[in-house]
């Protein structure tokens, strides 16, 4: 029966059709499918499958990439609170565009993607000051700090990744948090992320979940 729950569920996800996602989960449920179940049975396996075809060249839009995170998320968020024993969090990540970037979609994705692997995730939105990039992350004992940037001068300017690293470094932080960055200018460019200081970077959501979940395993005790 899961089986057929994850390709009705796959199918739903690739039609982009929230509403019918969120009805295959419902009827699953109902069926006695559990929430675990769903999480690591059907969510997990639709954004690997959605990866694969991206990575594959398989035609994905960036409605059905964008949709995929978003249910995921969606459904994660429902799911969790209804586990019988509460699933061990991998970690926390802070995560936002840089100071003057209003390009909020990449971001959006890998937090979906992120919360489909057991991260919590506090989306600080668009626009974030370096400072509270740093400030948040100590409120939340988060292990990383992600940064979007889509626009070049965002990306390399003093106000995003290369401003959190100096304050993080001024605070005596750089052994605690970790910073990942993402976004257009990062896959033109591979070694751009040294350049401005981050960690590591990531070309997809969920490539940025992997690389996430290996940073936080580097600094958490
Ligand atoms: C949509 C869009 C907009 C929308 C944004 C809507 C929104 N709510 O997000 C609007 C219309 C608002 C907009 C405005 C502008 N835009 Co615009 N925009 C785009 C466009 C078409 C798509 C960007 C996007 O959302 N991509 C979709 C996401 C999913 O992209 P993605 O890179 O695949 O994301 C993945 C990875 O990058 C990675 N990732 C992303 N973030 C992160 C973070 C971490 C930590 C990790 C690990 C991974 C990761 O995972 C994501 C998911 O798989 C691009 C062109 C393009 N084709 O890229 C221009 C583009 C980015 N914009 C551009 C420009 C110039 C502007 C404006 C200045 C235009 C103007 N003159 O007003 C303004 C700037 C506004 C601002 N200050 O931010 C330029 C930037 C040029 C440059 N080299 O810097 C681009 C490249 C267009 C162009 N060719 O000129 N834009």
């Amino acid at each position: 029966m899961l089986e057929q729950v994850m390709n009705q569920y796959n199918e739903a996800v690739m039609d982009t059709d929230r509403d019918q996602a969120l009805l295959v989960v419902r009827d699953a449920l109902a069926l006695g499918v559990t929430p675990e179940e769903v999480v690591f049975n059907i969510v997990v396996p639709a954004i690997e499958l959605m990866m694969k075809a991206i990575s594959e060249e398989q035609g994905v839009t960036l409605a059905q990439h964008f949709m995929a995170a978003q249910i995921a998320s969606e459904v994660v968020d429902d799911m969790v609170p209804r586990f019988r024993k509460a699933p061990e969090s991998v970690g926390t990540v802070i995560i936002g565009t840089s100071q003057g970037d209003f390009h909020g979609l990449g971001k959006r994705i890998v937090s979906g993607c992120l919360k489909a692997m057991m991260v919590e995730v506090t989306d600080l939105g668009l626009n974030v000051a370096p400072e509270r990039f740093v400030d948040e992350a100590l409120a939340h004992d988060a292990q990383v700090i992600a940064i979007s940037s889509m626009m070049v001068h965002t990306a390399q300017g003093e106000n995003g990744c290369r401003r959190v690293r100096q304050i993080l470094k001024e605070r005596g932080l750089e052994r605690r948090i970790r910073i990942a960055v993402g976004g257009a200018p990062y896959r033109f460019d591979p070694e751009l992320y040294r350049n401005v200081g981050a960690d590591a970077w990531a070309e997809n959501g969920i490539t940025a979940g992997r690389v996430i979940t290996g940073l936080i395993r580097e600094v958490r005790p």
